[in-house]
């Protein structure tokens, strides 16, 4: 299975020089999540969250040499329950037998939701009831393949942390689906198990005393930010589209800073719609001067490139060149990094931000 996608080491990439090649981990079990529609803007139309994303990716990965691709070793449920409510996690294992039992072979889809004076202290029986308590919004389709993609996509993300665990500089877990919206007991968003979340505490785990998230996603890591919220061992950055314009809207503005022992280490630059590199270039420093002033162990990643300009959904304008200044950005940190795959719809393009920004890192580290 790896030696299916072994390349030889090339000594360049976009015509920069490459000397330390970046192992990438993929697996082909995120094209189980393949579903038949997406309720978008009103309409069902067919998904932007699809299996070519991935794959245009690992293309992209392989054509220009950036490493190794290895497949994810598989850690069982543990460290998910370390991160995710053990009732929401059986959920998610038996949602789709469930469904067809009540509603035949579709995808399923919550309806409704327990907004401000519902309660929230009852776990409703049936299927529908139940992907009304553990969701937050009805982009999100559970398909037959769910359960096996998004456990794979976990893998892949404790598969990259294990190597850098071990010693490597830098990994790329090329996840899908993609996890940052997914907190500890509800999904959305694209997002069931939060990946990225799920990583970096297994870093805890292995040992690392402090773990930095940046989040680049062009959307706020709302399941990130509340999974790590009340703790200092975890600074969370995103940089994203404002939440009054933007999903997830009830979470990612600048006055969240944690609570707690957390207190300090939560933190949300929400931009306005339309902006370029000039604006996300002075952002994206801070950022990176607010991890160097932590001085973590590790950094993890949540790349997404949902802000590139030709994003279907999305209305930041980030060219594709910006790609590998924000990996330069991210590299002056100096820490061994996970980078873990959250969003982009642009699937022609996809592949080449991706990998734009993991080579700008890699000449800059
Ligand atoms: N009008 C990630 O990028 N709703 N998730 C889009 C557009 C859902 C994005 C609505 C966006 C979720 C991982
Ligand atoms: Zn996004």
């Amino acid at each position: 299975m790896p030696g299916e996608f072994l390349k030889p080491w090339y000594t360049s990439i976009y015509g920069m020089p490459i000397s330390k090649p970046m192992i990438t981990i993929y697996s082909q079990d995120h094209r189980y999540q393949d579903a038949q529609f997406e309720l978008i803007d009103g309409k069902l139309m067919p998904p932007y969250e699809k299996p070519s994303r991935a794959e245009m990716v690992l293309t992209q990965v392989l054509d220009v040499g950036l490493g190794t691709v290895l497949p994810p070793k598989d850690f069982g449920l543990k460290p998910i329950l370390r991160v995710h409510d053990p009732g929401f996690v059986t959920f998610l294992q038996m949602a789709w037998e469930e469904w067809v039992v009540a509603h035949g072979q579709y995808d399923a889809l919550p309806l409704n939701w327990a907004t401000r004076t519902m309660r929230h202290d009852r776990i409703p029986e049936s299927i529908d009831g139940k992907l009304s308590y553990y969701s937050f919004d009805a982009g999100t389709p559970i398909t037959s393949g769910t359960w096996r993609a998004i456990t794979s996509s976990a893998n892949v993300a404790l598969t990259g942390q294990e190597l850098v665990s071990r010693g490597e500089r830098s990994v790329f877990a090329l996840c899908r689906p993609p996890g940052h919206h997914a907190a500890r007991d509800f999904y959305g968003g694209y997002c069931f198990f939060n990946n990225a979340a799920i990583a970096a505490q297994a870093f805890r785990d292995a040992g690392a005393e402090r773990i930095a998230i940046l989040d680049v996603d062009y959307h706020h890591g709302n399941g990130t930010q509340t999974i790590f919220y009340d703790r200092a061992d975890v600074l969370f950055i995103s940089i994203h589209a404002h939440p009054n314009q933007e999903f997830p809207f009830f979470l990612g503005y600048e006055d969240e800073r944690g609570i707690g022992n957390g207190k300090g280490y939560n933190r949300n630059y929400p931009l306005g719609l339309g902006i370029d590199w000039r604006v996300y270039q002075e952002v994206l420093g801070d950022a990176t001067r607010c991890i160097q002033n932590y001085s973590p162990d590790v950094l993890v990643i949540s790349l997404g490139v949902d802000t590139f300009e030709h994003d279907p959904i999305s209305k930041f304008r980030l060219k594709t060149q910006d790609y590998q200044w924000i990996g330069e950005a991210i590299a002056t940190v100096d820490r061994p990094t996970l980078f873990v795959m959250e969003g982009g719809y642009a699937v022609e393009a996809i592949g080449v931000n991706v990998v734009k920004l993991l080579a700008g890192f890699e000449n800059a580290a």
